[in-house]
């Protein structure tokens, strides 16, 4: 891909193509609101004037049982409302594109993210620098965890934990619901010993009734306990910060920089979960990062169960400074038995993910295995006048 012919440093984009594939799990994952076995996902492919072109994913699931959006949503935000923002127009840069979609457009960060994040992805191309580097990456190598999902009985979760500490993950997430927690958590600590990095995860299942029983987990050396409580609460998760040693993480409670800034002000919590997609994309997380450093509060990288073309937009926000603890950037193979990227992401034996050095997404895109996997396909072209919200 050669560079932009339209003025160094100027983005155009005059076509997107957005389709949905199905790719099935190796395993059905299961968190304490619903399980996933067939991902469904939202690909986006931009087009520069130029010529150059890259892709970006929207991670939205087939349910609202995350956050309120879902593909159908986000397929419905990006062709009706984003896509025609963004189409035709010049930008100096990705950095522009956010403050463009959030105008009178309240929520839809997944959809957002993912014309927002193939921006700065086509940018990355047309400047001929790695994604990480235009984004202020520092590390060329990023630590990885692994998140497992609920399990029938401990022994399985244990064997799963065992395997992923063989495997090199340098952090181990357990998600946890009322009735498969402590005991749970317990059983992992106890087969795999106090050095190894743990953590668990609630997605919210859980309220102020339950400070008495979750204050269990204080015993068990977590390095953090994510989102415990509701899926947009602040105030509540710093009552319980203040009955519990174990840090609280955020995840969905924080969906922007302000969400971020409240959490800090409020003491919500002493770790954030960032994941672009839940927070309009990655000019938005690289905020939170930001004010997140100030404060001296560590961020990491959360996962949505990406195909490799999401990975690598996580990968690339990973390598800044501030992501000090291990991120949810599985290898391509703990998801599916084949990705539609190649080289396929994954881990050394030291646990570390390799941030690319080339331009772009980093791994190329097997565009023939999305063709054959393609449910629906639309094509998106600038609209001879604009209507809808402006
Ligand atoms: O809360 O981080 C979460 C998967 C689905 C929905 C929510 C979450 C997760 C994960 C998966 O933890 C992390 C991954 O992509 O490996
Ligand atoms: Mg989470």
């Amino acid at each position: 891909m050669t560079a932009s012919s339209n003025g160094a440093g100027t983005l155009r984009i005059d076509r997107m193509i957005l389709r949905e594939i199905r790719l099935e799990l190796r395993e059905p994952f299961r968190i304490s609101s619903g399980i996933v076995t067939d991902r469904r996902i939202a690909l986006l492919e931009l087009f520069d004037a130029s010529g150059a072109s890259t892709w970006s994913e929207c991670v939205a699931f087939q349910l609202p049982n995350y956050t309120a959006e879902t593909i159908e949503t986000a397929w419905l935000a990006i062709r009706e409302w984003l896509a025609p923002r963004i189409l035709g127009r010049d930008f100096a840069g990705p950095e522009e594109i956010h403050a463009v979609l959030e105008k009178n457009i309240r929520g839809h960060n997944m959809a957002k993210a993912a014309v927002e994040m193939g921006c700065w992805g086509l940018a990355s191309v047309l400047r001929d620098l790695p994604l990480s580097a235009i984004l202020g990456g520092t590390r060329d190598r990023v630590a990885t965890g692994i998140s497992l999902g609920i399990q029938s009985e401990p022994a399985l979760l244990v064997q799963r934990a065992e395997a992923a500490v063989a495997a090199g993950y340098r952090k181990i997430k357990v998600k946890i619901q009322p009735g498969q927690d402590v005991e749970y958590v317990r059983a992992v600590r106890d087969a795999l010993g106090d050095s190894v990095g743990m953590m668990a995860d609630a997605n919210s299942a859980y309220t102020l009734k339950d400070v008495e029983h979750l204050a269990q987990l204080d015993d068990l050396g977590l390095i953090m306990l994510e989102q415990p409580l509701g899926d947009d609460d602040l105030v509540r998760h710093a009552t319980l910060q203040r009955r519990m040693r174990t840090p609280i993480c955020l995840d969905e409670s924080i969906t922007s920089v302000d969400r971020a800034e409240d959490m800090i002000t409020l003491q919500s919590g002493r770790i954030i979960n960032i994941k672009p997609g839940r927070v309009g994309g990655l000019s938005a997380a690289k905020a939170i990062h930001d004010v997140a450093q100030r404060a001296g509060m560590p961020v990491w990288c959360g996962g949505m169960l990406e195909s490799g073309i999401g990975r690598a937009y996580n990968v690339a926000l990973a390598s800044l400074p501030n992501f000090s603890l291990p991120g949810d950037l599985s290898p391509s193979a703990r998801y599916w038995a084949r990705d539609i990227v190649s080289p396929e992401w994954t881990m050394d034996d030291e646990g570390m993910v390799h941030v690319p050095r080339e331009a772009g997404l980093g791994v190329s895109v097997d565009e023939d295995r999305i063709e054959a996997l393609t449910v629906r396909r639309e094509e998106l072209r600038p609209a001879r006048a604009t209507v809808g919200v402006t």
